[in-house]
C-alpha cells in the first residue's frame, strides 16, 4: 500500500523520443491471447499514451524468421523457409492491425538488414575478445545427414522423465536437459550418432560485474525480476553456443556452413529495423536510439534473454546501441484457469476472436486484468461479459450516452452553466484532476491502475448526473449537463490510448473535429466544450454481450 501511493504521487519526466518494442512473435503460428495480453496490448497502449504527450515515439517489431522449429515446420510442409515465414510475417501483422496495434513499422530478422547488422555485432563481439570457437559434441542424423540440434531431438527428460520432449527444453517441468535420454531423430525417428563439430560461443561470463551493475543502476527495471536476474548472476553465467549447423540463420562469417542460434541474432533486430525504419526517414537512427528511452516490452518467460544476453551483447560492443531503460514484464495468460496450449487447441486465436467481438472489448479486458507484474492473469470468457456489461457498458456507455443525449435532447447546444454549488465544484474538480491520477500511473506502466482511474472517474459522473437529476430541470440543471458533457471530453481522451476506436467514436458524438489523438494528453484537465457547441449525433456506443454468444463461445474452446 504504502508503495503505491508513493509510486502514484512521484512523476517521472518523458524524454522527448522513445523506441518501443514487443518481443518478436515467431513466424510460426497465428498470433493468440496470450500473445497479445503480455507484450503487444500493453506496449501499444504506452505508445499511443506516448505520442499524445508529445513524445516522438517509434513502436518497431518484426517477425522472428529464424530456428530450427520454423526449419522443421516448413519441411513438414513442402514449403521454403522463406515462404513460410513470408505467409506467418504478412498474416501476423494483418491481424495486429485488426487489434489495433499500431506499429510504425512491422519487419523480419531475415531482413538484409538484420543479417549484415548481426554479422558486424558478430565481428565487433570477436574483436572485443568475446567469442571463442571450441569443438563440441552434437546429436547427427546419419540417415538425413543432418546435425540435429534443438527441436531436432526428441526423447526422455533426464529430471522428470517425461517421454517426447525436445532436447532443448522440456515441456512438461521447464528444464533445459544436460542431454535428452533415449534421443530419436525428430525427422525420422533413428537414433542418432554422435559427432564433433565446431561451434563458437559468447562469453558472457565476462560480463556478470557490468550486468550486476547495470540492473543496480537502472531504477526503471521491476524490483522482483532484478532478483531473480541478480541470483543468476551471482550464482554463475555459462558461456553460451551461438552455432547451429543448419542451413536457415544468419551464416556466420568465415564459416558461412553454420548459422547463429536465433536467440543471437533475433533482439539485434530491435535495432536493425529501428535503424531501416529512421534511416529511410533520413533521421540519424543510432543518435536516435541512444538518446531515446528504450523500451522492450516481454512475457516473463524470455527474461533470461532480455536480462543477460541483450544487455551483454549490447556491452559486448562498448554499447554503440545503448541498453534498454525499461523492460517490462509481465505474467502468461490462461485460459479458463487452464494453460495455454496449441498442440492440445487451448487457445483462442486473435482473428477468431476478433470475428465475434470488437477490438476494444478485448483491449478492455486484458488490460483490466493484467498488473504490471509477472503474476499470470487469466482468460474466463464469463468475467470477461461480466466486465465489459457491467463495467464498460453500464458504466462509460451509459455514462456518455446519458449526458450527451440528454443535453442534446433538451438544449441542442450547450447551454451555460449557472452558479456552482459545492457538488459542481468537487466534479469540476474532478475533471481537473484525472490527468494528474492518471498520468504517473501510465508512466510507470500500471496501465490497468490508470484504465480504473477512468472508470472510477465514470462512475463518479454517474452519480453526480443521478443526484443533479437534471431531467426535473431544477436550478443547477446548466451546470450539470455543462460539467457531465466536459467529463465525457476527458474520457474520450483518458481512454483513447486503451480504447482507440471507442475513444474515437465518443469524440465524434461530442461533435469534436479531427482525432482523439491530435489532442493532447494534457486536454484531459481542461474544460474544453464551452456553451453553444453543437453535440455529434449520439447513438449507442457499445453493444452488449449477450450470454447465448458466450456460451457458445465456450462450446468451441478447444476443438478448432
Ligand atoms: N521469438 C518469442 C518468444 O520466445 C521470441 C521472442 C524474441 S524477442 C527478441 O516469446
Ligand atoms: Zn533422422
Amino acid at each position: 500500500m504504502v508503495s503505491f501511493l508513493s509510486c502514484a504521487t512521484q512523476t517521472h519526466s518523458l524524454k522527448p523520443r522513445a523506441i518501443i518494442t514487443s518481443a518478436l512473435p515467431y513466424a510460426n503460428g497465428e498470433i493468440h491471447l496470450g500473445h497479445v495480453a503480455s507484450t503487444y496490448l500493453p506496449a501499444d497502449v504506452t505508445t499511443r499514451f506516448l505520442k499524445m504527450n508529445g513524445v516522438e515515439a517509434y513502436y518497431v517489431c518484426a517477425s522472428d524468421d529464424f530456428g530450427t522449429p520454423i526449419l522443421i515446420q516448413a519441411e513438414k510442409e513442402k514449403k521454403t523457409p522463406q515462404e513460410y515465414v513470408a505467409h506467418w510475417n504478412k498474416r501476423d501483422y494483418d491481424d495486429f492491425t485488426a487489434f489495433d496495434i499500431c506499429f510504425d513499422f512491422f519487419y523480419r530478422t531475415s531482413s538484409p538488414e538484420n543479417i549484415q547488422f548481426v554479422r558486424y555485432v558478430f565481428e565487433k563481439l570477436k574483436q572485443n575478445g568475446h567469442i571463442y570457437e571450441t569443438e563440441i559434441i552434437q546429436f547427427y542424423c546419419k540417415n538425413d545427414q543432418k546435425f540435429l540440434p534443438d527441436r531436432y531431438v526428441v526423447g526422455v527428460c533426464p529430471y522428470c522423465k517425461a517421454v517426447d520432449q525436445y532436447s532443448d527444453l522440456c515441456e512438461k517441468c521447464g528444464r533445459v536437459p544436460e542431454e535428452i535420454e533415449n534421443p530419436k531423430c525428430a525427422i525420422c525417428g533413428q537414433p542418432p550418432t554422435k559427432e564433433k563439430t565446431t561451434h563458437y560461443f559468447f562469453r558472457l561470463k565476462n560480463f556478470g560485474d557490468q550486468l550486476t551493475k547495470w540492473l543496480e543502476e537502472n531504477e526503471h527495471l521491476q524490483k522482483d525480476v532484478k532478483k531473480y536476474v541478480q541470483n543468476w548472476i551471482s550464482s554463475g553465467l555459462i558461456d553460451w553456443d551461438i552455432t547451429r549447423d543448419i542451413t536457415w540463420g544468419v551464416p556466420i562469417p568465415g564459416d558461412e556452413s553454420k548459422v547463429f542460434y536465433g536467440w543471437f541474432d533475433n533482439h539485434l533486430a530491435y535495432i536493425s529495423t529501428v535503424m531501416k525504419f529512421l534511416g529511410d526517414k533520413g533521421i540519424d537512427g543510432r543518435e536516435f536510439w541512444n538518446s531515446a528511452d528504450i523500451y522492450h516490452f516481454i512475457g516473463k518467460d524470455i527474461v533470461y534473454h532480455h536480462y543477460l544476453f541483450l544487455p551483454a551483447m549490447r556491452l559486448g560492443i562498448n554499447q554503440e546501441y545503448k541498453l534498454p531503460d525499461y523492460i517490462p514484464t509481465r505474467g502468461h495468460l490462461t485460459l479458463q484457469s487452464k494453460k495455454i496450449s496449441k498442440s492440445r487447441n487451448w487457445y483462442i486465436g486473435l482473428r477468431d476472436f476478433l470475428s465475434h467481438y470488437p477490438a476494444d472489448y478485448l483491449r478492455y479486458y486484458l488490460v483490466s486484468i493484467n498488473p504490471y507484474s509477472q503474476d499470470d492473469l487469466n482468460f474466463d470468457w464469463d468475467d470477461f461479459a461480466t466486465r465489459i456489461n457491467s463495467e464498460l457498458i453500464a458504466n462509460v456507455g451509459n455514462l456518455v450516452n446519458r449526458a450527451l443525449g440528454f443535453t442534446k435532447k433538451t438544449f441542442g447546444t450547450i447551454p451555460e452553466p449557472d452558479d456552482l454549488d459545492e457538488k459542481d465544484k468537487d466534479a469540476e474538480m474532478k475533471i481537473k484532476t484525472l490527468l494528474s491520477e492518471m498520468t504517473p500511473l501510465m508512466e510507470q506502466n500500471h496501465l490497468d491502475r490508470a484504465l480504473k482511474k477512468v472508470m472510477e472517474f465514470s462512475i463518479y459522473f454517474n452519480q453526480y448526473f443521478q443526484h443533479k437529476e437534471p431531467w426535473k430541470k431544477g436550478p443547477g440543471t446548466n451546470s450539470c449537463v455543462y460539467l457531465s458533457v466536459n467529463a465525457v471530453h476527458a474520457i474520450a481522451l483518458a481512454l483513447s490510448p486503451f480504447l482507440p476506436q471507442s475513444a474515437q467514436k465518443i469524440w465524434v458524438q461530442l461533435g469534436m473535429p479531427g482525432k482523439t489523438t491530435d489532442h493532447p494528453w494534457s486536454a484531459i484537465s481542461e474544460i474544453a466544450i464551452q456553451p453553444g457547441h453543437v453535440l455529434g449525433e449520439i447513438a449507442p456506443i457499445f453493444v452488449r454481450v449477450e450470454d447465448a454468444d458466450i456460451k457458445a463461445r465456450k462450446e468451441e474452446l478447444g476443438t478448432k
